[in-house]
């Protein structure tokens, strides 16, 4: 039997886990367990499965130190940020526990009489939800519990990386009083789950995809669901634009892009790309940012440190890959040096010991144009681009060239530029004066391009993606009444004019 070994990515000795990879057989089987237990799910009054979920809510919380302590160890983060992780899964308790006794659908009139018309929300059934290691607790929650509440059973594949903290959360939902054929646990390397998903598609197993992750792999399961009839809830990569207009506040620019650009190593999909600066200010902004990073602190991610190792060797090797593009008519700023932190290659300020983790420089590349490699390139690691423009219409342009569409952010004290920057992004989500990362767990949190297909987690709007809409019409009339033909028409005089 094949295992992978989850390791703490800040000291690489620590081992959290080891756990056994499944087979395409152990995929099917998982979700074969999964359809089973639905009817039976889906059955529970809605109001009783929403007080499963505040119950689940209420042990996320009475948990929420050790659940973040794992976190922490096994992906890295730092800890405030991992108490924020595991806080957005509250969040999404508390806002989704009274869904139970709502679900409305609606009652909508005839236009026969003695008709009635209804509209219902129907679970999908069973959903494979396959998510990434950077929010380990956020976004996994974001589909099951509204999956949950609406009905559905789930099988969830984590990412390997974050094994541990998926068995850990398991557990939690299972004291809740989800019943353990609901919400299955199963990881696998990349190709075992494909292939399983795909055979479990083809037997009928799979209602539903729900992927966070790469666009690459994202286009993949988007293929694999369509052939089969079915719209996935894809949340993909980002290259996120943070506009800075002339009239910004630069020290809120500089903490905000601090933030969006090197918080949890940049390994969010709503990290800051590009930050795109206005000519007037641009060495203003340059010079304060530049201060800024060179001087924050990296390191251990239980100390007070902006940020801590990457997720594991695998993400700093795509980071180091990165580097490879950056292009002579650009300049590196931002560290000591570039690359992984070691005590060879040192960072300045560092806290703890680089050697036994996958640390990595923060780089600003300054100089980025459309067109280059770096401009169009989700990085997914601890590195900020930064380029100049003249107006906001080219900046807005720049923000939308390449492609993605997730996240975008603008800096001005202008209402009109804010409203003209709203018109023309074509991204999912935009902050205003505000960080591209940090969303809250209650507003549509989604892309478009590149970024997704549109669908939309989070609040209300996610529900669309766990619930199909079933309409009934319910004649009590005794007699065949057609539609659109029996319809009775009441007189009007065409030719009326004052
Ligand atoms: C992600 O990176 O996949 O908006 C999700 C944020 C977080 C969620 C990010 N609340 O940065």
């Amino acid at each position: 039997m094949t295992t992978y070994i989850s390791r703490n990515p800040a000291c690489v000795d620590d081992i959290v886990v080891e756990v056994p990879l499944a087979t395409v057989a152990d995929v099917v089987a998982t979700c074969q367990a999964a359809k089973d237990a639905q009817p039976g799910w889906a059955a529970v009054p809605a109001p009783a499965r929403g007080r499963v979920i505040a119950q689940v809510g209420r042990l996320f919380e009475a948990n929420k130190e050790s659940l973040s302590r794992l976190v922490t160890r096994e992906m890295g983060k730092v800890y405030a940020e991992a108490l924020g992780d595991v806080q957005e899964v509250i969040d999404t308790c508390d806002f989704f526990l009274g869904e139970g006794r709502r679900l409305y659908g609606q009652t909508v009139p005839s236009e026969m009489p003695d008709k009635q018309l209804f509209t219902f929300r129907v679970p999908v059934g069973t959903a494979m939800i396959i998510t990434a290691g950077n929010f380990p607790a956020a976004v996994p929650s974001w589909y099951i519990i509204p999956a949950l509440v609406t009905g559905n059973s789930i099988v969830w594949k984590p990412v390997e990386q974050t094994a541990a903290i998926a068995q850990a959360m398991a557990e939690i939902f299972y004291a809740g009083g989800v019943p353990r054929d609901v919400l299955k646990v199963v990881i696998a390397d990349g190709p075992t789950t494909y292939d399983g998903l795909e055979a479990a598609l083809h037997k009928g197993l799979v209602n539903k995809i729900g992927f966070t992750g790469s666009t690459e792999v994202g286009r993949k399961l988007g293929e694999l669901a369509g052939r089969h009839l079915q719209s996935p809830c894809l949340e993909l990569g980002g290259k996120n634009p943070m506009v800075v207009m002339p009239d910004a506040d630069i020290d809120l620019v500089v903490e905000g892009a601090l933030f969006a650009g090197f918080g949890t190593a940049g390994q969010r999909c709503t990290s800051l790309g590009t930050l795109w600066v206005h000519r007037d200010v641009y060495d203003a902004v340059h010079e304060r940012y530049v201060h800024a990073v060179e001087n924050a602190i990296v390191g251990d991610p239980f100390e007070r440190v902006l940020y801590g190792p990457m997720i594991d060797e695998k993400y700093l090797a795509n980071h180091e890959k990165h580097l490879g593009l950056i292009q002579d008519h650009q300049t590196v700023y931002g560290s000591t040096a570039i690359g992984r932190i070691t005590s060879h290659n040192p960072r300045r300020g560092f806290v703890g010991d680089p050697d036994a983790g996958w640390y990595a420089h923060p780089t600003i590349v300054d100089g980025i144009r459309a067109g280059d490699a770096l401009y169009d390139t989700e990085t997914f690691g601890p590195l900020v681009g930064m380029g100049v423009f003249d107006t906001l219409d080219e900046a807005i342009e720049l923000a939308n060239g390449h492609g993605y569409g997730l996240s975008s952010a603008i800096y001005t004290s202008d209402p009109k530029a804010v409203w003209r920057f709203r018109q023309g992004i074509s991204a999912g989500m935009l902050s205003i004066n505000n960080s591209t990362s940090g969303a809250e767990a209650h507003l549509p949190f989604g892309g478009n391009g590149r970024s997704g297909n549109g669908s939309r987690q989070s609040g209300i709007w996610v529900l669309d993606q766990f619930t199909r809409w079933q309409s009934m019409n319910w004649d009590y009339s005794g007699k065949l009444q057609k539609a659109q033909m029996d319809v009775e028409e009441l007189p009007y005089d065409p030719g009326f004019r004052l």
